[in-house]
């Protein structure tokens, strides 16, 4: 793999972001974090030290981004108001941040001659499409701003790619799980959720009847999808699902983490979630055709890796 000698990550404060920066590191790149710690932690790099540069600021300044990408090879850019509830809320500050700061990520990005921005996408752009597993051909169909706002990412990303010659990469991320997810908001990730029940030995919540299913990816392969988007020469201007192509009914999986953590609740079944959709699960093919890339980490061992994390063993 060609190197990267020093990478930007936009939201680098975060749960995938931090992660990003850990195996950016230990590959020796140099790393500037640009974060404004809005729903990611400074503990989430503790140990990195002067390894890296953390500057503490918001996407959407111009002048500060115009600094921060200078000499940068790479960005990569996680930075966006992550939560769907969030930008049903307020759609227009999920805007600002996830439309706004992308355009003035990737317009910095050519102004000073970053070679590639690779950028979260999410698996949300195709909203309920009852088609599986999900191919990067099908036609989007956004419910939520949160979904229009990454579709219109990766439509600037496209046209950055074809106007400017800056090279973009999307990544349709699918559910990502693993170490330093936030649990704290209802609307975090269900493993995260599930898991902080399972250890305080509590019912976890189900919404609906369970049968909805999700891709659940483990963040060191998200990592690695990166990694690949980074630096691979076939993935410049394109879109790739990034998932493992299998998927697990939210029941089962309150099940088997009950498994793993030695305890036997019965969850308990709430009404269903207003537009929660009901089956999804990627077809990887397109990573796995053009960038060799496929996951490597089993649910069930990313699933016993993430709950050491929150039980603090590891
Ligand atoms: P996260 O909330 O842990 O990370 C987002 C980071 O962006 C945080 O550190 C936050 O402080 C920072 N940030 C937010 N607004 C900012 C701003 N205006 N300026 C600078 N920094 C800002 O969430 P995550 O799960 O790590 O998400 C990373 C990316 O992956 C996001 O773009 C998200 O939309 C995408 N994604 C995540 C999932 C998932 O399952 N976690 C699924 C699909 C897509
Ligand atoms: C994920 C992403 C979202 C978006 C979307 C794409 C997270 C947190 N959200 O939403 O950003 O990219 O995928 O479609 O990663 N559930 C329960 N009990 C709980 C919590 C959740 O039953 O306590 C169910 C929930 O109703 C849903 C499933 O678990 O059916 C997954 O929920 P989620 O919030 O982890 O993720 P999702 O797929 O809604």
């Amino acid at each position: 793999m060609e190197k990267i000698s020093h990478a930007l990550v936009t939201g680098g404060a975060g749960f995938i972001g931090s992660h990003l920066v850990d195996a950016l590191v230990a590959n020796g790149c140099r790393v500037t974090v640009l974060d404004d710690l809005s729903t990611g932690h400074r503990r989430n790099l503790d140990g990195l030290g002067d390894r890296i540069d953390f500057v503490e600021g918001d996407i959407r300044d111009a002048d500060l981004l115009d600094r921060v990408v200078k000499g940068c090879q790479v960005v990569f850019h996680q930075a966006a108001v992550v939560s769907v509830t969030q930008s049903v809320q307020d759609p227009a500050h999920s805007c600002e941040v996830n439309d706004l700061g992308t355009v003035r990520v990737l317009d910095a990005s050519r102004r000073n001659g970053v070679g590639r921005v690779v950028m979260a996408s999410s698996s949300a752009v195709y909203g309920d499409d009852p088609r599986l597993p999900k191919t990067e051909d099908m036609a989007p169909g956004p419910l939520s701003p949160y979904a229009v706002q990454k579709l219109t990412g990766e439509y600037y990303a496209s046209v950055f790619n074809g106007l400017y010659g800056l090279e973009t990469v999307c990544l349709r991320y699918f559910n990502v799980f693993g170490p330093r997810q936030d649990p704290s908001s209802p609307y975090s990730g269900v493993i995260s959720i599930f898991m902080t029940r399972a250890s305080a030995g509590q019912a976890a919540t189900i919404y609906g009847d369970g049968g909805q299913s999700r891709d659940f990816i483990y963040v060191k392969d998200v990592v690695r999808a990166n990694l690949l988007a980074a630096t691979e020469a076939a993935a410049a201007g394109r879109v790739f699902n990034v998932g493992t192509g299998s998927f697990i009914r939210i029941r089962e999986l309150w099940k088997l983490i009950g498994e793993l953590s030695n305890v036997k609740i019965d969850p308990v079944f709430g009404a269903p979630r207003l537009g929660d959709i009901r089956a999804s699960v990627s077809d990887i093919g397109e990573m796995e055709r053009l960038l060799g890339f496929s996951p490597q980490v089993k649910l069930r061992q990313g699933l016993v890796d993430t709950l050491a994390w929150y039980r603090g063993t590891s």
